[in-house]
Formats: structure tokens, C-alpha cells, sequence
């Protein structure tokens, strides 16, 4: 079933649209070009099953054969997770190309965003989202997701930025934009590894019900999207010092190795995981499941309104 010439949607997740149940999108960028293999697909995995289980339908998002996708099968997403050959990182600037060459994708929050908008799935669960990052005074590099973030009515359910990016500078990009930023039971913007940025959120919420209800007003209102900030559990944080530094590292390796364009997040993504090793993989796990727990809630409360 397809409601654009471009898109289509997996039996289930058409069904639970035309039901108005509650579906939650997810992306794939994180699958292909964010965390390594064999935990991409065991994540990926998990986090559908966290979905489901808050009786919720996922909608992983993807590009597979120049087709824009809302929902995978189960040999697709280990299809994408095996990181074949030519599989690409979509931003919302690279569908066009991708869909001409019939080429396979993950999709970044802003691709997967704007797929979800098509589809009709008004909230999505992702890890991290990209922003400004460290230097762009000088090289401009910011993120097209904070650009979707201005104009789709999505609600992007997220543990805030890794500070790989420039986090003062990402929140007064949101603020431009007319993006809200809501704190999950918290004052700060989160800093993923860590739950305290050291930096405020708009608005807290401390219900899934009134961010439900907060998403419904902001498409009344016609705004677009919705940056829901779910801090890291105390239990999965990492030590602050520890990730500071490693931070430091791999942005100067990145800088040193003139590394540009949209290679930029995964060579950080990677050093990061080189440089921690398996701490930061757990905490990335936790978070993510976390996210998309609370998304489902939210889709649960949001379809129930
Ligand atoms: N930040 C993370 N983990 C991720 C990403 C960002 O901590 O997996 C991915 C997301 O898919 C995000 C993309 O949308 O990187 C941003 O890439 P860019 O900076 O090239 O826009
Ligand atoms: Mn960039």
C-alpha cells in the first residue's frame, strides 16, 4: 500500500495507520553508518521489540532499491545491518539520486523525518541527533536534521547530542528554527553519553501524555518538529571526564585527518567507539531502547487523544 508514488509502507504498518493505532518510526543511518556490526542488528532488533511491547507498531526506516520504505521485514533490516557494499547515509538531500539509481540507504533523522511525514507517522526514536558541530564557525557544517527539525511536524524523541558537536550552538540553531526542546522528567539538555549537557531544555514534561499533547498543539498550530530530550539513565551514564576526553581525541583526529562532508559523524561515531570500546556501545544500546520505549508511549498516549 503507498500513499506517494515513492513510498511504500509493510502490510503492518498501512493496517495500523488506517487504524489509528500507534506506530513509531525509526531510522537506519545508526544501522549502516552508526554503530558496528553484530550489535547494529541486535539493537535494531531490541528496539522494534521494546516498541511492540508498549503495544506499538515500529516503522523502521530505510531506502532499499530506490523505494522509500516505512516498515522492513526481518530479512531486510539484517540485509541493511551486514553493511553491503554501496549501501548509502541519506540525508534528505541525497533521496532524489538514491531513488534515480534504484541504490540502497540508512537514513539520517532528517531523511527519516521527512519519510516518516509521508507516511504519516507523526513520532520517531532514534539515538542521537546531529547538529552544529565543533569548528563550523569556520567550516559550516551543520547538520541538515536540525533543518528538517524547523519544517516536518515530527516529534524526534532523542538523548539529546553527543558533544562531538558544538551543543550551545545546536540549541540556538533549534531556537531559530522555532524547534521546541522538551526535557523527559528533566531541566537539562541531555548530552547522551551523559543525562546534563550543563545546558537547559524549554519546557520539561513529565508525562508521555503531555508531550502527546504538546505534539497535537504544535500541529494545530501548524509548527514543525519536536525535539523530545530523554536523558541517559544514571546506571548506563558514562563518567563525564572520561567521554570529554575521548571526545577531544577524535575531534582533532577528524580535523588532522581532513575528514568533511557527510563522512564527518561516522568517522566521529567510530573514534568515539574505537577510543571507549565497549562501555560506549552499552550506554548507546541502553539509550536507544530507552528512546524508543518513551516514542511508543507517546505514540500510545498521541493515538488515544
Ligand atoms: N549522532 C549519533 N549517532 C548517530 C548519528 C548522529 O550520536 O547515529 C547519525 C544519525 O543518523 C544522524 C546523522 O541523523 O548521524 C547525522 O549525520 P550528519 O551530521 O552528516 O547530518
Ligand atoms: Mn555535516
Amino acid at each position: 500500500m503507498s500513499r506517494h508514488p515513492d513510498l511504500d509502507l509493510t502490510p503492518e504498518v498501512a493496517r495500523a495507520l488506517e487504524a489509528g493505532q500507534p506506530v513509531v518510526a525509526l531510522e537506519t543511518a545508526i544501522v549502516t553508518h552508526g554503530m558496528p556490526r553484530p550489535v547494529n542488528l541486535e539493537t535494531a532488533q531490541a528496539v522494534e521489540a521494546e516498541i511492540r511491547a508498549q503495544g506499538a507498531v515500529p516503522a523502521t526506516i530505510a531506502v532499499i532499491d530506490g523505494r522509500l520504505r516505512a516498515g522492513v521485514t526481518a530479512e531486510e533490516l539484517e540485509m541493511l545491518a551486514a553493511i553491503p557494499e554501496g549501501v548509502q547515509k541519506a540525508s534528505r538531500k541525497d533521496l532524489p539520486a538514491i531513488i534515480a539509481k534504484r541504490a540502497t540507504a540508512g537514513t539520517t533523522v532528517a531523511a527519516t523525518m521527512f519519510i516518516a511525514d509521508l507516511a504519516g507517522i507523526p513520532i520517531f526514536a532514534t539515538g542521537g541527533i546531529g547538529g552544529v558541530h565543533r569548528g563550523a564557525e569556520t567550516t559550516g557544517d551543520v547538520s541538515a536534521d536540525l533543518t528538517e527539525l524547523g519544517r516536518t511536524p515530527v516529534g524526534v524523541v532523542c538523548a539529546g547530542a553527543k558533544s562531538i558537536l558544538d551543543l550551545p550552538r545546536t540549541l540556538e540553531w533549534l531556537e531559530t528554527a522555532g524547534v521546541p526542546v522538551l526535557g523527559y522528567r528533566s531541566d537539562a539538555f541531555p548530552a547522551f553519553f551523559t543525562p546534563d549537557s550543563g545546558l537547559g531544555v524549554d519546557q520539561r514534561m513529565d508525562s508521555p501524555a503531555e508531550i502527546a499533547t504538546a505534539l497535537a498543539a504544535g500541529r494545530r498550530l501548524g509548527n514543525g518538529g519536536t525535539l523530545i530530550c530523554n536523558p541517559i539513565a544514571e546506571a548506563d551514564a558514562l563518567p563525564k571526564d572520561q567521554i570529554d576526553a575521548v571526545i577531544a581525541q577524535a575531534v582533532a583526529d577528524a580535523a588532522a585527518q581532513g575528514i568533511e562532508g557527510k563522512a564527518v559523524t561516522p568517522f566521529l561515531l567510530g573514534k568515539v567507539l574505537d577510543l571507549t570500546g565497549g562501555d560506549s556501545l552499552n550506554a548507546n544500546v541502553a539509550l536507544v531502547r530507552s528512546n524508543a520505549r518513551l516514542a511508543a508511549e507517546i505514540a500510545v498516549a498521541l493515538a488515544s487523544q
